[in-house]
């Protein structure tokens, strides 16, 4: 059965794999799965039969045979549970990648979030540079945290894992902001990620939609 996902048809990034489609394929590689993008418009994704799929009308989704699926953890937890390579097989390892893959979305990507917002949705409004400062700041904070834990260890715990996918996408998010640099174990994690043969496939794939006249 073939595996269906959504992509923006223009991404805002103009495909530096800053959509979160990206995470997706590359959870799809790792699993050596192929899959094809179906691409959404702005005002597709705003439309009934996308809601249907997704009720926030957001991309990513994921559709295989009669499941559909959205919110990206949820996507690279099902596709780590099917195929081997982004979970180990020790139930205790798999439950502590699992909590990483829950860390990533729920506590690292959340303050990642604000910044773009201060710094994009709300650039416009009188308090975005007093509140600018405080945002970096809890965001260099939950950083920091992160370093100190992963040490001088290449991935969270033990081997690759969903867990590392998601904290590098998240991660990503970072880069134009300039904070990922002032911590150098993190930007060397990214970076071990980025190196990673399926996600350069994942990157490709959705910079070459992004790349078309
Ligand atoms: N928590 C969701 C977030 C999905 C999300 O924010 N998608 C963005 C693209 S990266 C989107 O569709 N933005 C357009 C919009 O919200 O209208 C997930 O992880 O899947």
């Amino acid at each position: 059965m073939m595996i269906i996902i959504t992509a923006f048809e223009r991404s805002p990034d103009g495909g530096k794999g800053l959509a979160r489609d990206t995470r997706v394929r590359w959870a799809l590689e790792e699993a050596g799965q192929p899959y094809e993008a179906r691409l959404v418009s702005f005002r597709a994704m705003k439309e009934a039969a996308h809601l249907a799929l997704h009720p926030f009308g957001q991309i990513p989704t994921y559709e295989e045979g009669d499941l559909a699926l959205f919110e990206t953890g949820s996507i690279v937890l099902h596709i780590a549970e099917r195929h081997p390579g982004l979970l180990p097989v020790n139930a205790n390892a798999r439950a502590r990648a699992i909590t990483w893959m829950f860390a990533a979305l729920n506590t690292v990507e959340p303050p990642i979030l604000e910044l773009v917002i201060v710094k994009v949705t709300e650039g416009d409004k009188p308090w975005k540079n007093e509140r600018l400062p405080l945002v970096q700041d809890r965001v260099r904070a939950r950083l920091a945290q992160l370093a100190t834990r992963l040490g001088d260890a290449d991935w969270l715990d033990g081997g690759f894992s969903a867990g590392d996918l998601l904290m590098v996408s998240v991660l990503l998010r970072l880069r134009p902001s300039g904070i990922l640099s002032e911590f150098p174990r993190l930007t060397a994690y990214v970076a071990r990620g980025e190196a990673r043969p399926a996600y350069q496939r994942a990157f490709a794939a959705q910079l070459a939609i992004n790349a078309a006249p």
